[in-house]
């Protein structure tokens, strides 16, 4: 062959893949507006579940969470500023309240320590702004959890905090944990099986005497699960009556980290758990 064929032939190969990928984009293209009018009634209907994996993505159906400086200093307490921006490149500045607050900010190091629940303040022109403490180096995970136009959302990115950092092995599962202010949890998870409804029972005591919680954001406790490994963020909620009872929906076999958040006595306590799900 000469250089004139070879060129021609390349071009033709280059046709063909080109070709075969506007096939494969037809092919594709069609199904999700198939899909679109079952989502949809599923989301009017008023006992949609929501997907019940959110937050792997900084951008979600044209929303996306930008943060100002991502870089941070470990063990400094930094100004942490974001927004949301829709698909115009304009902040978002209206929000829904959900669960009491318009934007529930979620921080946890890649090995699911250092979580933190914080509520950042808005800003006239809508960013949102909060102080942030991070003791220990490595690569954070921020979800910003909201709801927007009736619908919830939680988008991610990442942080870092430079300096050596010294990475757990995800704890083991046990059914009993110890709150940051001292206080017994025993979770019991029934159908704790992927994608079956699963009910979490936590029962807390000081002392050895039952503890009755306060209400916190709404409801008897606030509860974020995260799957190990990719940190997704499963949508939870608060289950009526006594207790502190959650339902979640593990969507697939692994293990997850529960950070349970509760009100006792004025005060916020968090207290994690490892799920296994098999
Ligand atoms: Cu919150």
């Amino acid at each position: 062959m000469n250089a004139a064929t070879k060129l021609a032939a390349f071009a033709a190969g280059l046709a063909l893949l080109f070709g075969g990928a506007a096939v494969a984009g037809g092919a594709i293209g069609p199904e999700p507006s198939e899909d679109a009018p079952q989502e949809h009634t599923e989301m009017t209907s008023p006992h949609a579940a929501p997907d019940p994996v959110r937050g792997l993505a900084v951008e979600d159906d044209g929303l996306r969470v930008v943060v100002d400086d991502p870089e941070l200093r470990r063990g400094r307490t930094e100004t942490l500023t974001f927004r949301i921006e829709n698909a115009r490149g304009e902040t978002v500045r209206d929000f829904d309240v959900e669960h009491e607050k318009r934007m529930h900010l979620i921080l946890a190091r890649r090995d699911l320590t250092g979580f933190q629940h914080l509520h950042p303040e808005q800003a006239p022109d809508g960013s949102w702004t909060t102080n942030v403490r991070l003791p220990d180096a490595g690569s954070y995970r921020l979800f910003a959890d909201f709801s927007h136009d009736g619908e919830a959302r939680t988008l991610a990115t990442d942080l870092r905090v430079d300096g050596p950092a010294q990475l757990e092995p995800l704890p083991a599962a046990r059914p009993t944990a110890v709150s940051d202010g001292g206080y017994d949890v025993r979770l019991d998870a029934a159908h704790a099986r992927p994608g079956e409804e699963a009910e979490l029972r936590f029962t807390i005591t000081k002392d050895g005497a039952p503890v009755r919680t306060e209400p916190y954001l709404g409801a008897g406790g606030h509860l974020v699960a995260l799957r190990e490994g990719d940190l997704a963020f499963l949508h939870v909620h608060p289950e009526d009556g006594d207790g502190v009872r959650f339902a979640a929906t593990f969507p697939t076999e692994g293990r997850y980290r529960l950070f349970l958040q509760f009100q006792h006595e004025g005060r916020v306590q968090t207290v994690a758990f490892t799920q296994e799900v098999s």
